[in-house]
């Protein structure tokens, strides 16, 4: 990573890689969310923005689209995307 001082958005981007791994690394494979650890992630790290969702292991399963039983970064990065989204509806949803 880049010594420098990481500007809030670099900042913010590398926040969501470390959550991942750190969670990941927890059990089973090293790079990969088990069902388990995905949600120790979501009850820790996304009360909020997940308090909607109600069954994790559905939510879980639409996410894992290789049907690993695992998630990948990439599967975690999606839902990343998906929340973003929603914070964007509701932003531009109060401007209204
Ligand atoms: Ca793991």
């Amino acid at each position: 990573m880049a010594s420098g001082e990481l500007t809030e958005l670099e900042a913010a981007i590398e926040k969501i890689v470390y959550i991942f791994f750190s969670y990941a690394a927890r059990e089973g494979k090293k790079g990969t969310l088990t069902a388990g650890e995905f949600k120790e992630l979501v009850q820790s790290q996304l009360p909020n923005l997940m308090k909607d969702v109600g069954d994790l292991d559905e939510k879980m399963s639409t996410l894992d689209v290789n049907n690993d039983q695992e998630l990948k970064f990439g599967e975690y990065w999606r839902l990343i995307g998906e929340l973003a989204k929603e914070i964007k509806k509701e932003k531009v949803g109060k401007k209204k």
